[in-house]
């Protein structure tokens, strides 16, 4: 017989309908009302994308892509999926309630995020790891992070491939890839944490893999706090960039990140081209995994990999 496993999916959640945007944002905020002018400034980037973010079905699909993949692709574990989101319902402690009420004993946790950081995927597995050790199951087994893994890497060097190809010769002659995830504040630097040397080693490996000499490494997205966030801001780069190396052609790809949302839509697909228009250079931006067959297949295989380790 097949051994039965819970899959916990988790990601960072996005509102539902407009109405959802400030509990979201004031949970984003860890329980701090946002003031009503960021509130607003957060519903008019929103508004600017089509009104809410496409994430939550793109998080599903990825979710449910995985669950049939691995139960399609071997048959000695059954997959049964349970999605656990950061900042909204069904909350990480809502899923790992379903599968203690549900009867199940191990699960496996994959973060819908490559690059390990405290912030990020240390929160969520924390968070999980609570839940069920204050139930009294299941025993979660966590994979930590998967920004090498090669079929991600051949995802985007495909992407990539293909953009540079589609250029004209002059473009390409000037071009630049930025490779870029979410910023975090500096002060994760202090406790050794591995997420700006993870980035650094996916932009390698993309750049190599795709045969593009000129990349550079940047950040984006940062919050709206005092404190100080990891360096350089995309837009902030590319300005530098052009300055000093001359570059006209810009080719985004935010490989912190695996969906379309609005941190891509808008703060590359927006931002980023302000700052492209306003130097006259031309503005690339590769698509993202989503829940594309290719993308689903590398995530399967860390999945499976972690759990034969
Ligand atoms: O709805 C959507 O389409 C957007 C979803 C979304 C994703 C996302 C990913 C990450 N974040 C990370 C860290 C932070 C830190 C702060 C922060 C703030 C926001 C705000 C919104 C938001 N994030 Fe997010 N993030 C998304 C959305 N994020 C909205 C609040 C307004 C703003 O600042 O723009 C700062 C919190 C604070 O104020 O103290 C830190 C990280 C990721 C990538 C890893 C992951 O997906 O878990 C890290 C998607």
């Amino acid at each position: 017989a097949k051994k039965k496993m819970g899959l916990l999916v988790m990601a960072y959640g996005t509102p539902y309908k407009e109405e959802d945007i400030e509990r979201y944002y004031t949970h984003i905020r860890h329980g701090r009302t946002p003031s009503e002018e960021m509130l607003e400034d957060l519903r008019g980037r929103y508004e600017a994308i089509g009104g809410i973010s496409p994430l939550a079905k793109i998080t599903m699909d990825q979710a449910k892509g995985l669950e049939e993949y691995l139960n399609a692709m071997q048959d000695k574990i059954e997959f049964k999926m349970y999605l656990g989101l950061k900042h909204i319902e069904p909350f990480v402690e809502d899923a790992v309630e379903q599968m203690h009420k549900d009867g199940i004993e191990e699960a496996v946790s994959i973060v819908l995020a490559p690059h390990f950081s405290t912030f990020s995927v240390k929160s969520y597995n924390g968070r999980a790891k609570e839940t069920a050790e204050k139930l009294g199951g299941p025993s979660i087994t966590s994979v930590e992070s998967w920004y090498d893994e090669p079929k991600f890497i051949s995802y985007w060097v495909e992407k990539v491939k293909g953009t540079f190809k589609s250029m004209s010769e002059d473009e390409r002659h000037n071009a630049v890839l930025i490779v870029s995830a979410h910023s975090l504040p500096e002060r994760i630097l202090q406790s050794g944490d591995p997420y700006p040397q993870q980035l650094e080693e996916t932009a390698k490996m993309i750049a190599e893999g795709a045969g593009v000499e000129n990349y550079a490494v940047g950040w984006q997205s940062e919050g709206n706090t005092p404190d100080p966030w990891l360096g350089p801001d995309v837009q902030d780069l590319t300005r530098e960039l052009h300055k000093e190396k001359g570059y006209k052609t810009f080719v985004y790809t935010p490989v912190g990140f695996v969906a379309d949302h609005l941190e891509v839509l808008y703060d590359n697909d927006y931002e980023c081209k302000v700052v492209t228009d306003e130097i006259g250079a031309s503005y690339y931006r590769p698509e993202m995994p989503n829940a594309k067959p290719e993308f689903v297949d590398a995530m399967a295989d860390v999945v499976l990999k972690h759990l034969n380790k």
